[in-house]
């Protein structure tokens, strides 16, 4: 059954890899499924057609025949559980995995994106001047914890899974701050992703569309 998701026409970032169609093409490619893409405007994102696939206007969303997805952790759980290649066989090594899966989207993530949002949607605030350091030592705070859990080994629980998948793709959203490089544990987890093929292929996709063409934010 074709795959088909969506994707932005022009990515803010110019193609860098951090629109979230990144996560899923990811996935997609480590599972060896093929899929196609359907590309959206800002503007066409907000209207009635993307707003069927996606209630809150955003990308990406994920079709199969009559299966509708929204959100990247769901999407790419689906993924993992429909096809081999980034779960575990064993169970509870599996729960372990989409553990880290909720771990990135819901431990990780939020303060990263406050980052975001204080230095760009914000930024021109009068208090954002002494917003910005707090909300860096937030981002700090969990990686060292996470740094700490992941001490010298490759991935976070034994072989590569979904939740390094999702873990990697949310640090990649901090390289611009300069924040990712202060552990240089982390920078090289993050590193390691990169260099897999699926991502590598996953990437490649991505930045045809955008031919890097970046644009501010
Ligand atoms: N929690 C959602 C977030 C989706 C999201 O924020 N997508 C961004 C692109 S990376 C978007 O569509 N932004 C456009 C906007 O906010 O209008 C997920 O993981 O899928």
């Amino acid at each position: 059954m074709t795959i088909t998701i969506t994707a932005f026409e022009r990515s803010p970032d110019g193609g860098m890899g951090l629109a979230r169609d990144m996560r899923v093409r990811w996935a997609l490619e480590e599972v060896g499924q093929p899929y196609e893409v359907r590309l959206v405007s800002l503007r066409a994102k907000e209207e009635p057609a993307h707003l069927r696939f996606h209630p809150f206007g955003l990308i990406p969303t994920y079709e199969e025949g009559d299966l509708v997805l929204f959100e990247t952790g769901a999407i790419v759980l689906h993924i993992a559980e429909r096809h081999a290649g980034l779960f575990p066989d064993d169970a509870d090594a599996r729960a372990r995995a989409i553990t880290w899966m909720f771990a990135a989207l819901n431990t990780v993530e939020p303060p990263i994106l406050e980052l975001v949002t204080a230095k760009i949607l914000e930024g021109d605030k009068p208090w954002a001047e002494a917003r910005v350091p707090m909300v860096k030592d937030r981002i700090r705070d969990r990686m060292v914890q996470l740094s700490a859990r992941l001490g010298d080994a490759d991935w976070l629980d034994g072989a590569f899974s979904a939740g390094d998948l999702m873990m990697v793709s949310v640090l990649l959203r901090l390289r611009p701050s300069g924040l990712l490089d202060e552990f240089p544990e982390l920078a090289a987890y993050v590193a390691r992703g990169e260099a897999r093929p699926a991502y590598e292929r996953a990437f490649a996709a991505q930045w045809a569309i955008n031919a890097g063409d970046p644009r501010a934010g």
